[in-house]
């Protein structure tokens, strides 16, 4: 074998075992050394000018992505749900931040933003899709509350139905309920069963409640029973719920419900219906806790409503309902 052949050979066995070794090496060892992680840049722009791009994303169960979001033009807010609990904050333009995350399970989330950026801002949303191989059919996403009241024959658009013009309840218009005072009242009255049934609150409205309890307890004062309709309404959400709760508010609907709930935000004026006051208590003493739940999820109808089912889950919905109610039955000074 002359010098020739030999180097011949070897490089040869360089080809043929070195390169197939080193390319294992990189592929499994190196590679997810450097970059364990698939990145995925997504340009924030406001809706008109594009929204989101890419708006929608696949990933797998189990696998670790950064998703690195750029403002391009405004400031943008990022969020991340349902039920992740991601909030990147504000983005100014030029900046980016970015998050790393794995999913556990196959779903559908849902990034968002949550600083208003233009008059089309709610617009503003991204889809991504986790594959889970034993399960790669999402089921589709039907909320039991939601389903109850179709059964139930509820039409939650109701009001809009009534030309905007809603029923208030008149004779609640001077008064304000008292949580903190219905808490120091209601060891006097007598409570219906039903009254502290969670399901039945939720599916009735404070004046049925008030029907009930009067008569229940006829000599009681009318404000004792509403101050003590106003605890029993409230009384399941805990302090650090209500907080949370207040914080979504602010960022995804004060815009047009009004920081307090009077329908005076900045975009109040500009949707296709009015908005909802909070704040009337005339008015939420006719409404069902499931109806303000479903409208939430569901969104409007044409109405600018947007619909937050893919943002937030069934319990942050929920303290959302309470936090309306907060509004108008928790007085700031009891
Ligand atoms: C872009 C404006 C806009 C934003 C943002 C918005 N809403 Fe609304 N909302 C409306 C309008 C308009 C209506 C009335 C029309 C309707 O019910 O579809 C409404 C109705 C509702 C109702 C129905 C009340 C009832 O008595 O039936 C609820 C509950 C509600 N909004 C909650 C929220 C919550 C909670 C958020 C934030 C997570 C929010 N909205 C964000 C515009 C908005
Ligand atoms: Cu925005």
């Amino acid at each position: 074998m002359d010098k020739r052949e030999l180097l011949a050979r070897i490089s040869l066995a360089l080809i043929l075992v070195v390169m197939p070794v080193g390319f294992f090496i990189y592929q499994y060892v190196l590679r997810p050394a450097i970059s364990g992680v698939r990145v995925i840049d997504i340009r924030a722009v406001a809706p008109e000018a594009g929204g989101f791009q890419p708006d929608s994303m696949q990933v797998q169960a189990g696998e670790t992505v950064t998703l690195r979001f750029h403002a391009e033009d405004v400031t943008h807010g990022i969020a991340i749900g349902p039920g992740l609990g991601i909030d990147l904050g504000e983005i100014d333009p030029g900046h980016m931040k970015e998050v790393t995350l794995t999913f556990d399970e196959g779903g559908t989330y849902t990034f968002y933003c949550n600083t208003w950026c233009s008059p089309n801002h709610w617009r503003m949303r991204g889809v991504i899709e986790v594959r889970d191989v034993s399960n790669t059919i999402p089921a589709a996403q039907h909320d039991p509350v939601i389903d109850k009241l179709t059964a139930e024959g509820v039409d939650i658009d109701d009001t809009v139905h009534n030309g905007g013009q809603s029923n208030r309840s008149q004779e609640m218009d001077n008064i304000q309920p008292s949580a903190q005072r219905g808490a120091a009242v209601i060891s006097q009255l007598i409570v219906p069963p039903e009254l502290k049934d969670l399901d039945w609150r939720r599916s009735h409205f404070p004046q049925e409640a008030m029907a009930l309890l009067l008569v229940a307890n006829s000599n009681a004062s009318t404000s004792d029973l509403v101050d003590a309709v106003a605890y029993l309404w409230t009384e399941n959400t805990g302090s650090q719920t209500l907080a949370s709760a207040s914080s979504l508010y602010s960022k995804n609907c004060a815009a047009c419900h009004g920081q307090t709930g009077g329908a005076d935000g900045p975009m109040a004026d500009q949707t296709a219906v009015k908005p909802i006051a909070f704040s009337d208590l005339a008015y939420m003493w006719l409404r069902r806790d499931d109806v303000l739940y479903a409208k939430i999820r569901r969104g409007g109808m044409g109405t600018d409503m947007p619909n937050f089912g893919t943002l937030f889950t069934p319990d942050e919905t929920w303290a959302l309902v309470n936090y309306l109610r907060s509004l108008t039955l928790t007085s700031s000074n009891p």
